[in-house]
């Protein structure tokens, strides 16, 4: 992975970075539906079995761990034609009253748009939608929000004319986008995520100086997870959700002081998903969620 068009002058101190809003749980959390046909989904080694009832058990778990710290969830429409439908985070990016409907890098998901779009001006506050078009592609999944930045994966699903979208998109509200290249792996989300407002934990494997340095240099602390599952996690205010399949990077974060659930999400893994791609947050009026 390696850093893009960051402007020169990177070393912007906390402050700048979180801007004026604070970090807060989200309002409320969009989810979708496990479909019937999730076995079909889009991976990376299409010869993992994965177990549609034992992904829907696991969603039924990931909704109820968000229920338990006492957070809004909603659902949109199921749709059992769209297998990789759960993943829902990919299909919008959403900048406090105004939304970006994206345009997702597989052409088998771009029927997921529509219903989550409609969701969302139905659902939520948010009352602008602007909707990506071809050539532009972008998947949510590459877009970390860290207070008045959004960061943007330029990997096999976004190109640069849709962190172009993004950064127009995002004009006028204050929020500054920044490039990056994923050279592995499928989003940036894969392989980095915040904690908490100031905590990032990444994938050694696949961030580098490069990288690391433009999120030092807006004052986030850095931590490598021990496992590549633990580089997504969701936070969501004090709490954080962190995978099972991460036991070592809970533990730290448990050290840092952060109120750590652990959620299964193992046949969501196999379809190379994790936790922040199985909702989409929806902020507070003047604060930022990730
Ligand atoms: C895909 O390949 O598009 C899905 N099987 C996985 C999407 C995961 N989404 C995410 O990390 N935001």
């Amino acid at each position: 992975m390696g850093a893009g068009a960051l402007a020169p002058a990177a070393a912007l101190d906390y402050l700048d970075a979180m801007g004026s809003s604070s970090f807060a749980a989200p309002a409320k959390l969009l989810v979708r539906p496990i479909s019937s046909r999730f076995a079909e989904c889009l991976r990376s080694d299409a010869n993992i079995a994965i177990d549609v009832d034992r992904a829907r058990t696991q969603h039924r778990g990931y909704v109820e761990a968000l229920e338990r710290l006492g957070l809004v969830v909603e659902s949109v429409e199921a749709d059992d034609d769209a297998p990789d439908a759960c993943f829902l985070e990919d299909t919008a990016v959403v900048m406090d009253a105004r939304s970006l409907a994206t345009m997702p890098g597989a052409p088998a998901r771009r029927r997921e748009v529509e219903p989550v779009t409609r969701a969302v001006r139905r659902l939520t506050h948010v009352t602008d939608v602007i909707e990506m078009q071809l050539p532009a592609t972008l998947d949510g999944g590459d877009v970390l929000r860290v207070g008045e930045h959004l960061f943007v994966g330029l990997s096999s699903r976004t190109n640069a004319a849709g962190a172009a979208a993004l950064e127009l998109a995002a004009k006028g509200s204050g929020i500054r986008v920044v490039r990056l290249t994923v050279r592995d792996g499928l989003h940036l989300k894969s392989a980095c995520t915040l904690a908490s407002a100031g905590l990032l934990v990444y994938d050694a494997r696949v961030l580098g100086d490069e990288e690391l340095a433009c999120f030092l240099g807006i004052g986030l602390r850095v931590m490598p997870a021990p496992e590549a599952a633990g580089a997504n996690v969701l936070a969501l205010g004090g709490a954080v959700l962190v995978s099972l399949a991460a036991p070592k990077t809970a533990e730290l974060l448990r050290a840092e002081g952060l109120d750590v659930h652990v959620v299964d999400v193992g046949e969501m893994h196999k379809a190379d998903g994790a936790l922040t791609c199985l909702s989409l947050r929806i902020p507070r009026a003047g604060c930022w969620s990730t």
